[in-house]
């Protein structure tokens, strides 16, 4: 089983969808392994967008990722990393597809609702900075008929 990291931005509890969202990833099946709301401070929310440093949205994409709350989430499953991205839909709004996470509910590449981990050493880093090792909880699946 392969893990990922999942954040649903601000916009996501502003309007009320944190749910719906949440929804999308159990009912394909991944298994929520840790998860928590917070609120970033800048320094983590730098560390986290380093790559994108210089760019010229990145003080804005700082700023919304600051305006409030966030839910960060564990998510497993296999091949999840892709799995998720592949969920979540492009980066770029225009072209998300209906279906979608971001082609339903995102109306701005900026505010594009969800961020989710690109590859297996950007999973590990990104997870290591929302989570210590003893917030995962690993669960058995009771019944996999369910699925
Ligand atoms: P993804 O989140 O799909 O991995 P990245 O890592 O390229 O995409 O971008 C990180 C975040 O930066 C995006 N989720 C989005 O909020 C913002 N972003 C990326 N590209 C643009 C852009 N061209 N214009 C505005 N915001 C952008």
């Amino acid at each position: 089983m392969e893990r990922t990291f999942v954040m649903l931005k601000p916009g996501v509890l502003q309007r009320r969808i944190a749910g719906e969202v949440l929804s999308r990833f159990e009912r394909k099946g991944l298994k929520i392994t840790a998860c928590k709301m917070l609120r970033m401070d800048r320094p983590q929310v730098e560390t986290h967008y380093a790559e994108h440093k210089g760019k010229d949205f990145y003080e804005k994409l700082v700023e919304y990722t600051l305006s409030g709350p966030v839910l960060a989430l564990v998510l497993e499953g296999e091949d999840a990393i892709a799995l998720v991205r592949r969920l979540c839909g492009p980066t770029d709004i225009h072209e998300s597809p209906p279906g979608t996470i971001r082609g339903d509910y995102a109306y701005s590449t900026r505010l594009n609702i969800v961020h989710a981990s690109d590859s297996p050493a950007s999973a590990e880093r990104e997870i290591a900075l929302f989570f210590t090792p003893a917030e995962i909880c690993q669960w058995a699946d009771g019944n996999q008929d369910w699925f």
